[in-house]
């Protein structure tokens, strides 16, 4: 009986542990993906609080950067350089959207939920240049069939 109380007690701490652990999500950046050409794989993220999002190089000539429009209110955002591989910490819940600076308009976007949110309607009602528009109310309509 001590033996299994012990072995909970370590169950317990193990799951506490893992838990508390921040996790980082990788983010390709491609000329050509399954979605068509100019792509982040994946376009979409769920993640939790305290998660780390890295944007990594597949292909040359792309950046990772906020949006404005499709940020949480009070966001500072961020800008990575043109083959920059940074790594975008998120503590505060909500939707982020993710444009790459030079193929913005060609649909070079995603979109990341962080812990428990709401997607804002003035997301869905906000126009992204060329292709990105069409990409992002593609997400949306995802996200409404989980
Ligand atoms: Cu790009």
């Amino acid at each position: 009986m001590k033996y299994v109380k012990q072995s909970l007690k370590a169950l317990c701490l193990l799951a506490l542990t893992t838990s508390a652990f921040a996790q980082t999500h990788e983010v390709l950046m491609k000329n050509r993906g399954s979605a068509g050409p100019m792509v982040y794989e994946p376009d979409y993220l769920e993640i939790q609080p305290g998660d780390t999002v890295k944007f990594i190089r597949k292909h040359k000539s792309h950046n990772a950067a906020s949006i404005a429009e499709l940020s949480p209110a009070g966001y500072p955002g961020f800008i990575g350089k043109i083959d920059e591989e940074i790594a975008v910490k998120y503590d505060d819940a909500g939707f982020y959207g993710i444009k790459c600076t030079p193929h913005y308009a060609q649909g070079m976007v995603m979109l990341i939920k962080v812990g428990d949110a709401t997607l804002p309607d003035t997301y869905r009602a906000f126009k992204a240049p060329g292709i990105a528009d069409k990409r992002f109310q593609e997400i949306y309509s995802r996200i409404e069939k989980q």
